[in-house]
């Protein structure tokens, strides 16, 4: 069982909605400066409001499936949860849209995860919902390993795919657990595919001083485990703060709402909710659904049920 407190959880959730409400406006974007992105950032706050995307409603989703069914992921069930909160407009990507169109076509959600691609999907729409797993499971090694892989199951089989959400999540528990996320913390991050294993090697040794351009060739932007978690991964690793790691999560371009979701809740966890800048929590939408949520979470990590394994 998770050790960690109530202000780790809502700070993660709180810090992935703000990374996916900001950097969606700019997703598909080139590389700017961080000069640059920091006023997209100040731009986009003068909004009224900050939708969320897919990346928003999946945690939510995981969740809901977290508290309300098993926590042991059963992922038919876990398809199940992401149906009913599925909305078509939230950004999801062409895989995902085929996959649920199949799942309400009735198929076999084991079936479905590989007719999209065959060998699975390597996207990283798994790593970018998992944070609750991180959270739920920290100080649990084997298990958060074991939990964060059946969280990818329903709509990533592919083994890259399924190592992005595993260090994914393992990054959020190391954060939520000792609140610090630094390059020695990215660096002992376990990987088991050559893919991410190379993409945390460049990610720990990348410094914090070269351009948003060079960091977005050195670890990649694209919407796929390997070429985002490792970028993501050192926006909270080298910047100061949640609004730093996000700020410069949209420099970087290219998928920008789940790089930003991934590096916020990851510096969220670390940080807590106190770490969101004052004036940003009545833009973002889904904020109110987002703490209830985190206190859903945090209730059942202190519920006296014993082995949640
Ligand atoms: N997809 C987007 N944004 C772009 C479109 C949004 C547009 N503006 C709109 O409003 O419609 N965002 C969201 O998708 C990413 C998460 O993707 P997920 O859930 O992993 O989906 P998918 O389709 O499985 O994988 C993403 C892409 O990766 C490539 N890919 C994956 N596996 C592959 C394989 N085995 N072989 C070849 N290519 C593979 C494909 O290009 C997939 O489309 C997040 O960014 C989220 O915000
Ligand atoms: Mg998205
Ligand atoms: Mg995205």
């Amino acid at each position: 069982m998770s050790g960690v407190g109530a202000q780790a959880v809502t700070g993660a959730l709180l810090g992935a909605l703000a990374g996916d409400c900001l950097g969606a406006p700019w997703e598909g974007r080139h590389a700017v400066t961080r000069k640059r992105a920091r006023a997209r950032v100040r731009r986009a706050l003068e909004r009224p409001v900050l939708a969320y995307t897919d990346d928003t409603q999946l945690t939510l989703a995981l969740i809901d499936h977290l508290v309300g069914d098993t926590d042991r992921v059963e992922p038919a069930q876990l398809a199940r949860r992401m149906l009913a909160r599925y909305d078509d407009r939230r950004g999801y990507g062409a895989g995902m849209r085929r996959l649920v169109a199949l799942w309400r076509d009735g198929w076999d959600v084991d079936d479905a995860a590989t007719a999209v691609f065959p060998d699975g999907s390597f996207g990283n729409g798994a790593a970018m919902r998992v944070a609750p797993v991180g959270l739920r499971w920290a100080g649990d090694h084997d298990v958060i390993t074991h939990v964060a892989e059946r969280s990818a199951r329903p709509t990533h089989v592919h083994p890259v795919g399924i190592d992005g959400a595993v260090v994914q999540a393992h990054a959020v528990a190391v954060a939520a657990s000792t609140g610090a996320f630094g390059r020695d913390e990215l660096a002992a991050l376990p990987a088991a595919t050559d893919e991410l294993r190379a993409g945390l090697q460049a990610a720990a040794s990348l410094p914090s001083t070269v351009t948003a351009a060079e960091a977005a060739r050195a670890l990649g932007t694209a919407p796929i485990a390997h070429r985002s978690v490792p970028a993501a991964l050192w926006c909270a690793a080298t910047c100061e703060d949640l609004e730093h790691a996000i700020v410069t999560a949209v420099a970087l371009g290219g998928d920008t709402d789940t790089i930003a979701a991934m590096a916020g809740a990851v510096r969220g966890a670390a940080d807590g909710p106190a770490s969101l800048p004052p004036g940003w929590s009545h833009v973002l939408e889904g904020h109110d659904d987002v703490v209830e949520a985190a206190r859903r979470l945090a209730g059942s990590l202190d519920d006296g049920t014993g082995d949640r394994t």
